[in-house]
C-alpha cells in the first residue's frame, strides 16, 4: 500500500470510517472554507454540488457570478484533489466518480445553525444496491460536539441500507431534524467525533451517523463530497441531482 497503511484499511473497512489528520493545511483549509463562504446564501442555507455553476445559481440567485465560477473551480479541484483520489481509491480498490457535493454551514446567529441531522446512512438517499457509496467531510474550522459535529455508530458500515422514517435532507424546514432516520441496531455504540481544520473524514455509506446542534458562539462549516467506483449505479435524487463527476 502507497497511499495508506494496512492498519488504515483495515480499520476503515472494520469501522466505516477513517480521519486522515492534517490533510489540508490551514491556509489551505481556510482558502476552500472563504471560497465557500464567498457563495452562501443570506440565510446560510447549507448548498449542494456547488461544483456546478448551474447548480448554485439555482440555489443562490443572488451569487456574485464571478465567485460562483471561482468557487465551483476550488469545489471540483478539492474533489478531485489527486492526493485524496489516491487514498480512496486504495481503500477502494475501483476507480471512482464524485457524485455531490455539499456545504453545511450551521452557521452562528443563522437559523441553520441548530440543525442537528437524525441518526442516518447516506445510502439510504444515494440507493447504491452494492454499499459502495461514501463522502470524504472537511471540516473548515475544528468541529467537535459543542460545535454541531458528528457522530457515528462504528461497525454500522456492515449493514444493508436500514429500515427508515423519510425526512427532508438540506431542505428540511428550519426547526425540523433533517435526515432519513434509521433504525440503530442495539449492539452499535455511538462515538462523538472530534475533527480539527484541515483533517479528513472518510466514511461509509452505509454507516449510521448524525450531528449534534451547533450551541457554541462560532459556525461549524463542514464541507462534504460524495464518491462511488465507476460504473456503480445511484439515485440522483429528487432535488439534489446527483451526477457522475470524472477525477481524472
Ligand atoms: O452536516 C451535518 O451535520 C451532517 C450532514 C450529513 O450527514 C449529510 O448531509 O448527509
Ligand atoms: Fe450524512
Amino acid at each position: 500500500m502507497k497511499f495508506i497503511s494496512k492498519d488504515q484499511f483495515k480499520f476503515y473497512w472494520e469501522n466505516g470510517y477513517l480521519i486522515i489528520e492534517n490533510f489540508f493545511s490551514h491556509e489551505e483549509a481556510e482558502y476552500i472554507h472563504q471560497a465557500l463562504n464567498d457563495i452562501a446564501r443570506k440565510d446560510f442555507k447549507p448548498l449542494l454540488n456547488m461544483d456546478r455553476i448551474e447548480e448554485t445559481l439555482k440555489q443562490n440567485p443572488d451569487c456574485d457570478p464571478k465567485d460562483m465560477k471561482r468557487t465551483a473551480k476550488i469545489v471540483r479541484e478539492t474533489q478531485c484533489n489527486p492526493k485524496m483520489v489516491s487514498i480512496l481509491e486504495e481503500l477502494y480498490e475501483r476507480e471512482l466518480q464524485s457524485i455531490q457535493s455539499l456545504i453545511v454551514y450551521k452557521r452562528k446567529s443563522s437559523p441553520y445553525k441548530d440543525q442537528a441531522w437524525n441518526s442516518h446512512q447516506d445510502n439510504s438517499y444515494i440507493q447504491n444496491p452494492n454499499n459502495l457509496c461514501f463522502a470524504v467531510g472537511y471540516p473548515l474550522i475544528d468541529i467537535s460536539p459543542k460545535n454541531g459535529g458528528l457522530y457515528v455508530y462504528p461497525g454500522s458500515n456492515k449493514e444493508d441500507v436500514l429500515p427508515v422514517r423519510q425526512a427532508e435532507g438540506i431542505n428540511q424546514k428550519i426547526g425540523k431534524k433533517p435526515g432519513n432516520a434509521c433504525e440503530i441496531p442495539s449492539h452499535y455504540k455511538k462515538l462523538d467525533i472530534f475533527l480539527k481544520k484541515g483533517d479528513a473524514l472518510i466514511f461509509h455509506g452505509n454507516l449510521i451517523h448524525g450531528s449534534y446542534p451547533n450551541t457554541s458562539d462560532a459556525s461549524r462549516p463542514l464541507f462534504l463530497i460524495s464518491y462511488l467506483p465507476v460504473r456503480e449505479t445511484f439515485l440522483a435524487g429528487k432535488t439534489s441531482n446527483r451526477k457522475a463527476i470524472p477525477l481524472r
